[in-house]
């Protein structure tokens, strides 16, 4: 059976990364639960800590994740918000995990860290943030998931999501995982809106290089303002020499749901000023219906209270049943 599957940490306002990047596809109808596919997305709050968390707001983090991501149009009853014990299984996996691995990967996600070195001084690498890649491929796995939309950022993280599920498929000679594979939107990878050669990311202390979901229409005006472009005339798509230009492009193309040669054609003749002023009425566009959502489902406590505790039933259901029959393969039950 298809079993969509992604998550996403509850660390702040989703950015139109976030939303361009893996969003969209989590309510794409191809990506939703039918008769054919079950869909999951989880509000992934243990991941969360491999930074430091305020427990009062990382429980506050959660609710406004879950009301962010139904006002996007993701199908309540595709909310997963349970965190299972992953423990065990994150355990177990990582004895099919090198070190090296997951060491490159932690370093590529977390800026500061240079190397496993790193790890013997204050500034450096916790064991948690190595592991950090197995707990995904963990739950990734957990949820047998056979497709998984993400952004591009977290292809690598897949790709030991599968070769936990093929090293554990060959060990105890059963195709107990299948191997899932990635989604990617056309928007793979947003990049910052300062610094082009960055992804966008919510942690970016800089707020301006990122647009949030929840951004006042004013806010986006003069974040789009005042995002890096360069000297040349026109507007073209043309990532490797002009990334800047090229990632605003993006995102428009993005917003509008049409491919990048599209916008090209339609701005070549455009100064960057006039295209900016463009590609913020588009965001207006786009986000000011999804803001009416969010602040009407922020009155709306009963109902969000309610689908967070039938995700927590059904992710506990699913995940249980499935770390039963781990538990019994691994010889632990
Ligand atoms: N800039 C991006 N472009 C495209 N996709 C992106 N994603 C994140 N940033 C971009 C995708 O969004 C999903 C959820 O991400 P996440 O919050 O779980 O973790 P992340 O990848 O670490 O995202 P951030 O914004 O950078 O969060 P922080 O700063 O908290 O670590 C994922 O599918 C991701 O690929």
């Amino acid at each position: 059976p298809e079993v969509t599957f992604s998550g996403i940490q509850p660390t702040g306002i989703p950015h139109i990364g976030n939303f361009l990047g893996a969003l969209s596809n989590w309510v794409s109808p191809q990506q939703t639960t039918s008769i054919t596919k079950t869909a999951l997305y989880t509000i992934v709050d243990l991941h969360a800590l491999t930074v430091p968390q305020d427990p009062t707001q990382l429980r506050k983090n959660k609710v406004d994740m879950t009301i962010s991501l139904l006002a996007c149009g993701l199908d309540p009853a595709t909310v997963l918000t349970y965190l299972v014990d992953l423990g065990t299984s994150t355990f177990r996996m990582c004895m099919d995990s090198k070190l090296y691995y997951a060491n490159r990967m932690a370093k590529s996600q977390k800026k500061n860290v240079q190397s496993i070195e790193d790890a013997d001084t204050s500034s450096g690498l916790c064991l948690g943030l190595l592991a950090y890649p197995v707990l995904q491929a963990a739950d990734i796995l957990l949820y047998k998931a056979t497709h998984v939309p993400i952004g591009e950022d977290n292809v690598q993280h897949l790709e030991l999501a599968r070769d936990i599920a093929q090293k554990i498929n060959k060990l105890y000679k059963q195709d107990i995982f299948p191997l899932p594979q990635p989604i990617l939107a056309p928007a793979k990878r947003i990049m910052s809106l300062r610094d082009p050669t960055k992804k966008m990311s919510k942690s970016d202390p800089l707020e301006q290089s990122r647009i949030n979901l929840n951004d006042l229409p004013s806010t986006i005006a003069l974040k789009i303002k005042k995002a890096t472009t360069d000297t040349i005339k026109g507007i073209t798509y043309d990532p490797e020499n002009r990334p800047a230009i090229s990632n605003l492009v993006t995102i428009y193309a993005a917003v509008q749901g049409v491919d990048v040669e599209e916008i090209v054609e339609e701005h070549s003749a455009s100064d960057t000023m006039k295209f900016k002023e463009a590609l913020t009425n588009v965001l207006i566009e786009k986000l000011t219906p999804l803001q009416k959502e969010i602040e009407r489902l922020k009155n709306e406590h009963g109902y969000v209270q309610q689908v967070l505790q039938e995700g927590n039933e059904k992710a506990s259901l699913i995940a249980n049943k499935n770390l039963d029959e781990l538990y019994k393969l691994f010889g632990l039950r």
